[in-house]
């Protein structure tokens, strides 16, 4: 999508702090970190929301878990992480292409806002 911020950055029209990539997935430093490791995974084909997964294509699910896993791993979140998943409007959902944020280097509270 030619409008979409997210997919500016798979094209590279904009270039973000890129983390990790692999052939599905594009993971960059969030521009607004709420922890001292705050990552963004991304799909880099446009997915407005997580209800717009394809589920019958297995790979691009697995192919985020899997930039999830190695960006603990390079950001050395040995002790623990978390990602979340905002969703539309009740959500928090600010950006409409699909984001899984990776936020860690210190505890997380729970119940989430
Ligand atoms: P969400 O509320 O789940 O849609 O989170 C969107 C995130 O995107 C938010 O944490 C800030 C981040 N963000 C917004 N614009 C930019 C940008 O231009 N560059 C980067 N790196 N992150 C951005």
């Amino acid at each position: 999508m030619t409008d979409c911020l997210f997919c500016k950055m798979v094209s590279g029209e904009i270039k973000p702090a890129v983390v990790y990539e692999n052939e599905h997935a594009l993971a960059f430093r969030d521009i607004r970190p709420r922890a001292p490791v705050h990552v963004l995974v991304i799909p880099k084909r446009h997915c407005a929301t997580l209800d717009d997964l394809p589920t019958d294509d297995p790979a691009l699910a697995a192919a985020l878990l899997g930039a999830v896993q190695k960006v603990a791993e390079l950001e050395g979140l040995a002790n623990g992480y978390r990602t979340v998943i905002n969703c539309r409007g009740d959500g928090g959902q600010e950006v409409y292409h699909l984001h899984l944020h990776v936020l860690g280097g210190r505890a997380m509270a729970w119940p989430p806002g």
